[in-house]
């Protein structure tokens, strides 16, 4: 027997090198980009949430998935790419959705992703734990939905949901994450390969030079032309350009409540003050990235001088906006211009030369006259300091400090403390106004800005009504557990609009627009380790902002307001039925 080779075994093959769902979904948002997530931990996406915070993400934990939806929405507003906001299923899904419904209505991007039931149940109605076909409900409130069933498909999904949220009209954007599919394993380098990152997200839509040219010559020819700036002008990043077509037309202009600061409200050419004067005198106006919704009184009717049977006040508009069906919406557009703002507003600068006539001097004197009425008007009332305090006397202070801190971002909602926060408080910097949007949303307060606060890392003054607030208070031990210089003013008048309604029966019950008397709103905060400060004057209220902006900490200032300060729904009275059924 000649010698017998040893037997060596051959080397056994290095285990498969295994990735699951919930490394996919988050080295899927990496490769993007998203370094935040906000939401809030649960069956089935409690781990998905630590695995991200160990991935190197922020995970911003809320108490109300609304909240953190909410903060999402806004996020994706002031960055640009989509705000992440992570839900459990079913009620959690459902908590999440109304933000998610108020991002597609605004254009924010934002993707909701929510985990949810076994699919197999679902389907069948068998009565899973939270079940629900959320994708379904979802679908009518988003810009897009999508449902992800496996794990080599979670790069396509992230990579649909960010493309949908960003590309042409911003919006909401569901992402159906079934439990399943964390669990599921697939090798590793595959994995890797089935990822995609997105080239090009927000591609750029030039405009037809033919359409340029319409609205160039339409412009040109205007007597008294007026440009109105949305949030669309805000979002799209194209400031300086901005600033060029308007001061070298040296065109009066509106800015809409989001837009404000996008030139500072400062800006000579600014006609905010004498806008029940400009809209209807106008004759022609340029709509850059905002809608002719009720907040524009759909572009007729009395606000813009009714002159004809239909209330059209015989204005002609250019709009200039990235979806091609926002025209003719309510009132014909004669010269619409589709496309991004960025890439619109350059061909028009193009076309803009030194040559440009600026509007007639008759026009121009017109609208100062009007605006140094009202802000004389103004001034008078803001220099008054009544015991207790108006919205108007509390409202000087915050005025005065948003002007000393121009980076801070000035988030606002409320019915009175929205509209006079509006009028009264200037703003300086883009994208730094944060409100109640198009739905006029209650509701936005705290998770607008802890996201403020998180994306930036600037101080953030929420100036909220004391119903307002109400909504997402709770959130302050959010500001708290994260340490966030988030200064809350609540302009607190005992009630909804204002604390002295009676119960009209005569019953026990208060009537059901006020709220227990001198509540001590500021004890929240100290609740979670804030500061809180009780403010009855000017004196004390500056103190208190002065101190949270100096400190960064987090700071709840309660600001006592006169309790028959405030009158029903601000503004927009006329929206209440009754003043409808008076009307009539
Ligand atoms: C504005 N104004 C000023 C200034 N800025 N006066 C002096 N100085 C300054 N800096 C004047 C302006 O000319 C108006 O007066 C008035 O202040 C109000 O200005 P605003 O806010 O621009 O105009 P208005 O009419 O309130 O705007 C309409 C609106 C707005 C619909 C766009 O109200 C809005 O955005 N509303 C949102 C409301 C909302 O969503 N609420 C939440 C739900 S509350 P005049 O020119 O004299 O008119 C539920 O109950
Ligand atoms: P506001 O409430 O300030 O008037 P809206 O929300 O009504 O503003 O209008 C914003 C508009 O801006 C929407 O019609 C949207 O399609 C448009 N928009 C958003 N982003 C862009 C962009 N990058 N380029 C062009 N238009 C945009």
């Amino acid at each position: 027997m000649g010698n017998v080779e040893p037997q060596v075994a051959p080397p056994a093959a290095a285990p498969p090198q295994l990735t699951d769902g919930f490394h996919l979904v988050i080295d899927a948002l990496k490769l993007n980009g998203i370094d935040t997530i906000f939401g809030l931990p649960g069956i089935p996406i409690t781990d998905l949430a630590r695995m991200a915070q160990g991935a190197g993400l922020r995970v911003i934990s809320f108490r109300h998935e609304q909240n953190a939806g909410y903060a999402a929405s806004i996020a994706g507003f002031i960055t640009g790419k989509p705000g992440i906001c992570l839900t459990v299923s079913a009620p959690g899904f459902l908590n999440g959705l109304t933000a998610l419904a108020n991002a597609t209505t605004n254009c924010f991007p934002m993707i909701l992703m929510s985990g949810s039931s076994e699919r197999e149940i679902v389907d069948l109605q068998q009565g899973d734990y939270e079940e629900m076909d959320q994708l379904a409900i979802a679908r009518p409130l988003a810009k897009a939905a999508f449902r992800v069933l496996h794990a080599e498909d979670i790069g396509v999904g992230v990579a649909r949901a960010i493309r949908a949220a960003v590309s042409g009209r911003p919006g909401g954007v569901y992402l159906d994450l079934p439990a399943k599919l964390f669990a599921q394993t697939m090798d590793a380098e595959a994995g890797r390969r089935s990822l995609i990152a997105v080239v090009d997200p927000a591609p750029r839509q030039i405009p037809a030079p033919e359409a340029v040219g319409r609205a160039l010559a339409l412009l040109r020819s205007a007597q008294r032309p007026l440009i109105v700036l949305g949030k669309g002008a805000a979002y799209a990043r194209a400031d300086a350009d901005i600033r060029a077509l308007v001061e070298r037309t040296g065109i009066p202009y509106l800015p809409m409540s989001m837009a404000k600061g996008l030139l500072p409200d400062t800006h000579e050419q600014s006609a905010a003050a004498a806008r029940s004067y400009v809209l209807p005198e106008a004759d022609v106006v340029m709509l850059v990235g905002a809608r002719l919704n009720w907040l524009l009184s759909h572009g007729k009717g009395k606000t813009w001088g009714a002159r004809d049977a239909k209330g059209w006040g015989g204005q002609k508009f250019i709009q200039i906006d990235i979806s091609p069906q926002e025209a003719d919406s309510n009132v014909r557009i004669d010269a619409p211009v589709v496309g991004d703002i960025g890439s619109c507003v350059a061909a028009l600068l193009a076309g803009i030369g030194a040559d440009w006539p600026k509007p007639p001097a008759g026009w121009l004197a017109a609208i100062a006259e009007r605006k140094a009425k009202n802000i004389a008007k103004m001034a008078e009332t803001l220099a008054k300091n009544p015991s207790p305090m108006s919205f108007h006397s509390a409202l000087a202070v915050v005025r005065d400090i948003v002007r000393e801190n121009p980076r801070a971002y000035l988030v606002n909602e409320g019915a009175n403390a929205l509209d006079f926060t509006r009028a009264i408080v200037d703003m300086y910097q883009p994208r730094k106004r944060l409100d109640v949007g198009t739905w006029g949303v209650m509701g936005i307060g705290m998770g607008f800005s802890v996201a403020a606060a998180v994306v930036s890392g600037e101080q953030v003054i929420a100036v909220e009504g004391d119903s307002a607030f109400g909504f997402s208070g709770m959130e302050v031990e959010t500001i708290c557990r994260y340490n966030l210089p988030v200064c809350v003013v609540v302009l607190n008048n005992n009630g909804v609009y204002r604390g002295t309604d009676v119960n009209p029966a005569g019953g026990p019950d208060v009537a059901p627009t006020v709220f227990v008397k001198d509540a001590r709103y500021e004890k929240l905060m100290e609740a979670f380790g804030g500061v809180g400060a009780y403010a009855t004057t000017r004196a004390e209220l500056r103190a208190a902002m002065e101190t949270a902006i100096r400190t960064r900490r987090p700071t709840l200032v309660n600001a006592i307001i006169d309790e028959t300060a405030g009158t029903e729904s601000g503004r927009i009275t006329s929206l209440n039925p009754s003043a409808k059924q008076k009307q009539a």
